[in-house]
């Protein structure tokens, strides 16, 4: 199953409450997940495989080319979509089939959901639900969810279950993910930046782990280059006296700790890549490819 929306619509939130625990990550501003994010629900009796994705957008450069390259590959490898919304956000009628039309043109069957309903009066959700159900290019359901809090989800994840096909398992019965830690932890380290800093420095920003090494009885030891578009973005990173760097570094250890089970010792360096968003190779190095 692929959830897929626009930016900061609640994908990954939603991705997160089907798990029920924090795997993808998650910020205030658009566009924070950058790759198919795959989240693998072992249940007794099943296993179910969901698909994170980036918001879907016009790209303007190669980065978000690559972006949207994913979000159309897991909507084709996927048995299902979950097309998700935030009520919020009005629409004429002819938006609404216009955008329902666009997802038909893959093939697996649409759910919408309707998310943030813990932000909206009970008749503006009402008014959003019968303008997708009531569409002429109608879905399989339209259902209004809190991702945030959980209201909803219960009900949404057995709606997916029951659409699922049956096959064996696709991944052994333990794994969370198809990505490895190194992978995760790049990524907290990521939210970190999307959370402290302002303006274009996130999305000129991007992390690579340089050494990840397991040391019995000892801390892990991970060091992490933060890539930067400009030398002026590697200065703001950084901050006066080293302030800023030190502050990602510690809430994102926190969480990396969290996420591993097992203390870490976190070194983080800013490194100028020029333009890399826009370079194939340096994407591909970066681990932006499909
Ligand atoms: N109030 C409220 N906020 C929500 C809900 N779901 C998500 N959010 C918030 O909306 C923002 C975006 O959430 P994300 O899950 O990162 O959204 P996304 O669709 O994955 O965004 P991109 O990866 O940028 O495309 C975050 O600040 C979330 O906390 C919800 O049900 N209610
Ligand atoms: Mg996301």
């Amino acid at each position: 199953m692929a959830i897929v929306g626009r930016p900061n619509a609640g994908k990954s939130t939603l991705l997160n409450a089907l798990l029920g625990q924090k795997l993808s990550i998650v910020s205030a501003k658009p566009q924070t997940t950058r790759h198919k994010i795959l989240g693998i629900l072992n249940e007794p009796g099943y296993q179910a495989v969901f698909m994170d994705t980036p918001g879907m957008i016009e790209p303007k450069y190669l980065l978000q080319t690559v972006m949207m390259k994913s979000v159309q590959s897991s909507m084709r490898d996927a048995d299902l979509t979950v097309f998700i919304r935030d009520v919020a956000e009005d629409l004429n009628p002819d938006e609404v089939r216009g955008e329902l039309e666009a997802l038909r043109e893959v093939p697996p069957p649409v759910i919408v959901v309707l998310n943030k309903c813990d932000l909206a009066d009970q008749t503006a959700v009402n008014t959003v639900l019968v303008r997708f159900a009531g569409s002429s290019a109608a879905p399989e359901a339209v259902l209004p969810v809190s991702a945030l809090r959980g209201t909803g989800v219960h009900f949404l994840k057995a709606e997916i279950l029951r659409r699922l096909p049956v096959h064996p398992p696709y991944y052994p019965e333990d794994s969370l993910s198809d990505q490895n830690e190194r992978f995760f932890v790049a990524e907290i380290i990521r939210e970190k930046v999307f959370e402290c800093y302002r303006a274009e420095v996130p999305y000129s920003t991007t992390v690579r782990i340089l050494k990840f090494e397991e040391k019995p009885g000892r801390k892990d030891v991970i060091e992490a280059e933060i890539c930067v578009e400009r030398e002026s973005q590697k200065g703001i990173l950084i901050g006066g006296g080293g302030a800023a760097l030190k502050k990602t570094g510690q809430t994102a250890r926190k969480d990396i700790e969290k996420f591993l089970g097992r203390p870490v010792y976190l070194e983080l360096r800013v490194k100028v890549r020029d333009r890399w968003r826009e370079d194939p190779i340096w994407l591909k190095r970066l681990g932006y490819s499909e």
